[in-house]
């Protein structure tokens, strides 16, 4: 059975409690438990992590490895700043979808740059928390076809 990886970064455990103005009112176990569901419907598997760290990110994704077929990736702030997380994603070889719960290139210009999307399947943002289950559905497609 296909397996992804859901990973996500610095504050993101935050959600639903703080600025539900920017990033909704949705707590990140809620989105990780509409994800199952999506994950149920398409037939695949699911993980969850979440870190405040980049060197556990880093670890999450090298441990990704021969563990998972793919990782839909919110890595929040450090996409604007992360060269190691960009590293990392291309060390592995394992498909990525960048995600943000936001449009970021309708926000401040700093949040326009992504050191991510260069070695992404590709991206999405701006959808809220509908995001998870758009990356899986797509990541699952693309697994599927790449047989
Ligand atoms: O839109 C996204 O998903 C972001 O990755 C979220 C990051 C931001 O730095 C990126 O530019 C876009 C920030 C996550 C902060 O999460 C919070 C959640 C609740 C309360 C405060 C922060």
């Amino acid at each position: 059975m296909v397996s992804i990886l859901v990973l996500n970064g610095p504050n993101l455990n935050l959600l639903g409690t703080r600025q539900p103005g920017i990033y909704g009112a949705t707590t990140l176990p809620q989105i990780e438990e509409s994800c199952r569901e999506t994950a149920r419907t398409l037939g695949i598997s699911v993980a969850f992590a979440q870190s405040n760290h980049e060197g556990t990110l880093i670890d999450a994704i090298h441990a990704a490895r021969g563990v998972h077929d793919g990782i839909v990736f919110n890595a929040g702030a450090y996409t604007h700043s992360s060269i190691a997380l960009m590293d990392a994603v291309s060390s592995v070889g394992l498909p990525m979808i960048e995600l943000h719960l936001s449009n970021v290139h309708a926000r401040e210009p700093f949040r326009h740059v992504s050191y991510l999307s260069g070695v992404a399947l590709g991206v999405i943002c701006g959808f809220g928390p509908a995001g998870y289950g758009l990356a899986l559905q797509a990541l699952a497609g693309h697994l599927r076809d790449a047989g």
